[in-house]
């Protein structure tokens, strides 16, 4: 009886713990880094590299994990997904729209997708970007999915 009521305290807790993280939760943790001193940087995203395609040729698109929506898709801005074949390169700058700015302790998630047709589209990799990495530099990360390999350039800038 007793450790049946301790479990209900712990799951009450737990509510309380879920709804604090919930929708007000980023507002929260922005507050709790600026009243830390932390800092804020803008990430940039500025081109993809197609070193090898999924197939002859991919239908990419980007989505971030935004806070509080889940995964949105922020490249390209103008269309559904931009065609590139194995060794061009794509501009990202126009994904530089939204979700971007992050406190130096967060992060942040960003996943390339192939759309498809007559199927599911296919995963062709993700990357995540630390709000304490470098700032004023290009960094490159390179990932894989379905066969996939991308090459990703972004920068930070103190926001
Ligand atoms: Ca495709
Ligand atoms: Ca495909």
């Amino acid at each position: 009886m007793a450790i049946r009521r301790l479990a209900g305290v712990t799951a009450a807790a737990a509510l309380g713990l879920t709804s604090l993280l919930g929708a007000s939760g980023a507002a929260q943790a922005a507050e709790v880094a600026r009243s830390a001193g932390a800092g804020y940087v803008k990430i940039n995203l500025v081109q993809l590299y197609c070193e090898n395609p999924s197939e002859g040729d991919d239908e990419a698109y980007l989505n971030v994990n935004a806070p509080d929506q889940g995964w949105k898709k922020i490249w390209p801005g103008s269309s559904s997904y931009n065609t590139i074949a194995r060794g061009q390169t794509r501009s990202l700058s126009d994904a530089n729209w939204g979700y971007l700015t992050i406190a130096t302790g967060e992060e942040r998630q960003f996943q390339l997708w192939d759309h498809d047709n007559t199927s599911s589209d296919d995963d062709l990799g993700e990357f995540t970007v630390h709000g304490a990495e470098e700032t004023g530099k290009v960094h490159e990360v390179t990932i894989h999915g379905s066969g996939a390999t991308y090459v990703i350039k972004y920068s930070l800038q103190a926001a």
